[in-house]
C-alpha cells in the first residue's frame, strides 16, 4: 500500500506537463474555446483571490479540453503600475528589476498550482515587445482624433503626486493611498470614449453572458440622460450662458440660475465689481475639493451671489446669477437653470439663501404657472417648450452622458511613454512607426517628487523632430496602465507576432474570449475600456466583432471570519503556506468546493483539512483497487446492490457534467463526486461486488475529479495502468441505461401528515401500491381501530390514506 505523497506528485506532474507541453495550443479543426482570467499585477505574490480566480478558469479550461475543444488558456503579466515604482523610491531597485523579479517568482507560484497554461504565449505589459504595440495603437487612435490634448482641471493626488482618472477617484479619495484628491489644471492626453458612449451602452445589451449587475453598474456608469440645451442672456454681457437640463418642462420655474465655480464666464463677469474678491475665494476653496465632496447629498449646499442677472427667454424675467459647490464644470455644459421647486438640490440651496420657490407642476403632473402651457400634462409641456426653444433658435433636444473622455496621461516613470514630440515649429509631433518602441530610458532619479522621473533623463527628453529635425522635446508622460489591458486579450492570440499588434484573422478566429473570470472590481474601468478599445479597433479595421468578452463571471471574495483578508488585519492566509502543507490539489479544491464562484467565500482551515482527508480517502480507494483495471464490463444478472452501484457512478457523472457546464456549480459538483466515492467504499466490502463495477466507478472518479485536482487524477490514472495524460482523454458520457430507476421512494401520508416510506417497484400500479402502504408495519399500527375513509394514490409519488 502506498500514501499520498502530494508533494512528488505534484511535482513530478507540473515537471511533465512542462516537458511534454501538454498545455501548447495549436491551431487546429476543433471548435475553439478562449478561457482567460484577468492577468494579475506581479506584486511578487499570489494571494487566494489569485488562487481562486485562476482555479476556477482551470476547471474550465481542462473541462473544455476534454469536451473536445480547442482551448486556448493564456497567462501574462500587468505589469506597469505605481508599486514598482514605489519599490524604486524605497528600496533603491529599479522597477524593470523589481519587476522582472517579481514575475519569475510569481510565475514559479503559480506553477505550484499546475494550472494548465500555455506559457508559450506570455505577456508582460512593461516589456518593450508589448509596449511597442500600445505605443501604436496610441497612433492609430491619434491618427484618427480619438487621442487629444486638453487643459483642464484634473484629479490630483498630492500623495501620489500624480493625476488620476475619475474612475479612480473614490470617495473623494485616491483608488491607491487613500489621500483626498484635489483638482489641478493641467495638460493632458485623452481618449475621446464619449465618442463610443451610446455604441458602448446600446451593445450592453447584446453581452447575455454577463452578470445582469455588471451590465447595470456600466450603464450607470455612462449615464444617458435626454434633455435639453438653452441659452439665457446675461444682462450687460455680450455672451449667453448655455444650461443644460433634463426638465425643459420646468423652465417657467426658474428662480436663479448657477455657474459652475470653474465656468470660464466667471472671472469676466466679476471683474472689477464688488463681488470679484470673494468669488475668487469661493473659487479657492472649491479648488480643494474633489467633486464628491462638492456633490455629495450631505454636503451642505454653498455658493454666492455674482452680482449679475439673467433672462428667462419664456417669460422675461430676471433672475439673480449665483455660483455654487453642487455645479460641477465638466458635466452638461457648466451651468444650470435652477428650480427649487422641482429639484432637491436647488430646493435646498434656494432655502438657505431665500430665493423664490415657484411651483409649475401640480401633484398629479399637470403645468401650472406656466402661461399657455398651464393645463398640459408635463410629459407633454417637455416637448412643447423644446420646440419653443428651437422655433426661438436658442436650444436644442440634447443627449447628455455622465462618462466623460478618458484622461490618460500619468506624471509616471513606470509605464508605456506616449510616443509624442514637441517641437517649436511643428507642434505636436507623432513619433514615426518605424521608430517606435520609445524606450522607457535605464538612467532616471526616483525622487518620489513632482513631475516624471523621465525628466531626470536628458537622454530621453531630448531628441529630434521627425519632421523638421530640429531640436525637440519628448512627451514625458506616461499612460494610464488600463491602456496596456484594454487590449492583452488580443496579444495572446498571436503574442509572437513582430509586424503588427496582432494578425486579424487569427484573431477572428479565436476572439471573442468565450469565458472571461475576474474580480467584480473591475466590472466598470477595465471592462469599459476593453470593450472601447475593441470598437475603435473594429472602426480601423483591424479586428471584425463588437464586444471583447461573450460571457463573464466575477468571483467573489475570499474572507476571513467574514472579513476580507489584509495585511493590516493581520488575517492573510498564505497560499504558499497551504500548498506546502496540504498540497496543490487539496487548496484548489478547497476554494471550488467551499462556495459557488460568485458568492464570498469564508477560509476555513477545518474545510481544508476536509479537502485534504477527502484526497487521502479517494487516493487509498484507488490504490486498493486498481488491480481491477483489465477486467470486462458484464452486466449480466445485475443485484440490486450492482444496479445502485452503477446508478450513483452515472448520476454523479452526469450532475458533474451539468454542474461544471451549465451555472459554475463546482461546489455541488464536488459534493456530488464525494457521495460517489462513499458509495465505493461501500460497494467495495460486498462479497457480490463485481470487480467491472469497481473499475467503471474509479475511473468515473478519477476522470471527473481531474479538473479540479489535476495532479491526483494525473497520479491515479497512471495507478490504474493508463498511459498519456488524463487532460488529453475525452469526457465520458454517462449511461443513460444506468440512470432508470427500477424502484422508486413512495411517500406514505396518513390525513397529509408524512408518515412512512416505501421503496416500491417503479411500475406497480395504484392498486398494488395502495395494498403496500397498508402492509406496512408501522401503517398497520396507526391506522388500527380507525375508520379508512379514502385512499389516494399518486403514481411514483405518495400514498395518501384519509382516516377517522
Ligand atoms: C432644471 C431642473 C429641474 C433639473 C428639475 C432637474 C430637476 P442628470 O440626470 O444627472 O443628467 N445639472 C445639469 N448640469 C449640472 C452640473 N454641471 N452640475 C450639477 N448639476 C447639473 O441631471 C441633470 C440635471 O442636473 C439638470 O436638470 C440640472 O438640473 C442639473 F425639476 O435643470 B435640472
Ligand atoms: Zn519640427
Amino acid at each position: 500500500m502506498s500514501v499520498y505523497n502530494f508533494k512528488e506528485i505534484e511535482k513530478k506532474w507540473q515537471k511533465k506537463w512542462e516537458e511534454n507541453k501538454t498545455f501548447k495550443t495549436v491551431e487546429n479543426d476543433k471548435p475553439k474555446y478562449y478561457v482567460l482570467e484577468m492577468f494579475p499585477y506581479p506584486s511578487g505574490k499570489i494571494h487566494m483571490g489569485h488562487v481562486r480566480n485562476y482555479s476556477i478558469g482551470d476547471v474550465v479550461a481542462r473541462f473544455m479540453k476534454m469536451k473536445g475543444y480547442n482551448v486556448l488558456h493564456p497567462m501574462g503579466w500587468d505589469a506597469f503600475g505605481l508599486p514598482a515604482e514605489n519599490a524604486a523610491i524605497k528600496h533603491g531597485i529599479h522597477p524593470d528589476k523589481w519587476t522582472r523579479e517579481n514575475i519569475e517568482e510569481m510565475k514559479e507560484q503559480l506553477k505550484l498550482l499546475g494550472l494548465s497554461y500555455d506559457w508559450d504565449r506570455e505577456v508582460a505589459t512593461c516589456l518593450p515587445d508589448y509596449y511597442k504595440w500600445t505605443q501604436e495603437l496610441f497612433l492609430k487612435f491619434y491618427e484618427k482624433g480619438l487621442a487629444y490634448k486638453k487643459k483642464s482641471f484634473v484629479n490630483w493626488c498630492p500623495s501620489c503626486e500624480t493625476v488620476l482618472a475619475n474612475e479612480q477617484v473614490v470617495g473623494g479619495e485616491c483608488e491607491r493611498c487613500d489621500s483626498v484628491v484635489v483638482k489641478k489644471d493641467l495638460e493632458q492626453w485623452y481618449l475621446r470614449i464619449t465618442d463610443y458612449a451610446e455604441r458602448l451602452l446600446n451593445d450592453i445589451d447584446k453581452l447575455d453572458g454577463w452578470p445582469e449587475k455588471v451590465k447595470i453598474m456600466q450603464k450607470n456608469w455612462i449615464g444617458k440622460s435626454i434633455g435639453a440645451e438653452a441659452d439665457f442672456e446675461i444682462e450687460g454681457f455680450n455672451k449667453k450662458l448655455k444650461i443644460f437640463t433634463t426638465r425643459p418642462d420646468t423652465m417657467y420655474g426658474v428662480t436663479y440660475m448657477v455657474l459652475a465655480p470653474e465656468h470660464e464666464y466667471v472671472d469676466e463677469l466679476v471683474k472689477g465689481t464688488e463681488y470679484e474678491e470673494s468669488v475668487q475665494a469661493f473659487k479657492q476653496k472649491m479648488h480643494h475639493l474633489s467633486e464628491i465632496e462638492r456633490t455629495s447629498t450631505d454636503t451642505e449646499k454653498e455658493g454666492l451671489f455674482i452680482g449679475k442677472y439673467a433672462i428667462n427667454p419664456l417669460n422675461g424675467k430676471k433672475i439673480p446669477i449665483y455660483i455654487a459647490n453642487y455645479v460641477m464644470v465638466d458635466y452638461g455644459t457648466g451651468a444650470i437653470m435652477a428650480v427649487p421647486a422641482h429639484d432637491e438640490r436647488d430646493e435646498e440651496f434656494a432655502k438657505k439663501y431665500n430665493l423664490e420657490i415657484i411651483p409649475v407642476i401640480d401633484e398629479d403632473g399637470t403645468m401650472i404657472n406656466s402661461e399657455e402651457l398651464n393645463g398640459l400634462d408635463a410629459k407633454e409641456g417637455f416637448n412643447k417648450i423644446v420646440e419653443k426653444l428651437e422655433n426661438l433658435g436658442i436650444g436644442k433636444k440634447t443627449i447628455n452622458y455622465r462618462l466623460r473622455d478618458w484622461l490618460i496621461s500619468r506624471q509616471r516613470y513606470w509605464g508605456c511613454p506616449i510616443p509624442i514630440i514637441y517641437c517649436d515649429e511643428c507642434g505636436i509631433v507623432p513619433v514615426n512607426k518605424e521608430d517606435l518602441p520609445v524606450k522607457l530610458p535605464t538612467d532616471v532619479e526616483f525622487t518620489g517628487k513632482g513631475q516624471s522621473p523621465l525628466i531626470t533623463s536628458k537622454k530621453f527628453t531630448n531628441t529630434t523632430c521627425p519632421k523638421c529635425g530640429k531640436v525637440a522635446r519628448r512627451e514625458m508622460d506616461t499612460m494610464d496602465t488600463f491602456i496596456d489591458s484594454s487590449w492583452y486579450f488580443l496579444r495572446y492570440i498571436d503574442a509572437k507576432n513582430d509586424k503588427t499588434p496582432f494578425d486579424k484573422d487569427l484573431v477572428g478566429k479565436w476572439m471573442p474570449v468565450d469565458q472571461y473570470i475576474g474580480g467584480v472590481e473591475h466590472a466598470i474601468l477595465h471592462l469599459l475600456y476593453s470593450r472601447f478599445f475593441v470598437k475603435v479597433l473594429k472602426d480601423l479595421g483591424m479586428l471584425d466583432f463588437d464586444e471583447p468578452f461573450s460571457n463573464l463571471l466575477t468571483q467573489g471574495m475570499v474572507l476571513k471570519e467574514g472579513a476580507k483578508m489584509s495585511k493590516s488585519k493581520g488575517n492573510v492566509v498564505s497560499p504558499l503556506e497551504i500548498i506546502e502543507k496540504y498540497g496543490a490539489d487539496t487548496a484548489r479544491l478547497f476554494v471550488l468546493f467551499a462556495a459557488p464562484p460568485e458568492r464570498d467565500l469564508d477560509w476555513s482551515e477545518q474545510g481544508v483539512e476536509g479537502c485534504f482527508r477527502f484526497i487521502n480517502r479517494v487516493y487509498r480507494l484507488v490504490d486498493e483497487l486498481k488491480g481491477f483495471t483489465n477486467v470486462e464490463m458484464n452486466l449480466e444478472n445485475p443485484s440490486k446492490e450492482d444496479k445502485k452501484a452503477r446508478y450513483v457512478i452515472h448520476s454523479t457523472l452526469k450532475k458533474v457534467t451539468d454542474d461544471i457546464s451549465g451555472k459554475f456549480g463546482f461546489n455541488t459538483a464536488i459534493s456530488a463526486l464525494m457521495e460517489l466515492v462513499n458509495e465505493m467504499y461501500k460497494y467495495k466490502e460486498l462479497e457480490a461486488r463485481k470487480e467491472c463495477i469497481l473499475k467503471e466507478g474509479i475511473e468515473t472518479i478519477i476522470t471527473i475529479l481531474s479538473p479540479f485536482t489535476p495532479h491526483l487524477a494525473e497520479e491515479l490514472w497512471s495507478m490504474i495502468g493508463k498511459e498519456g495524460s488524463i487532460s488529453q482523454i475525452c469526457w465520458p458520457d454517462y449511461d443513460e441505461s444506468a440512470l432508470v430507476k427500477d424502484e422508486i421512494e413512495i411517500v406514505i401520508q396518513i390525513n397529509g401528515k408524512v408518515r412512512g416510506k416505501l421503496n416500491l417497484s417503479a411500475n406497480i400500479t395504484k392498486e398494488e401500491m395502495e395494498k403496500e402502504a397498508l402492509e406496512d408495519d408501522k401503517i398497520k399500527q396507526l391506522v388500527e381501530g380507525k375508520n379508512i375513509v379514502k385512499i389516494i394514490a399518486v403514481p411514483k409519488k405518495l400514498v395518501n390514506i384519509v382516516v377517522k
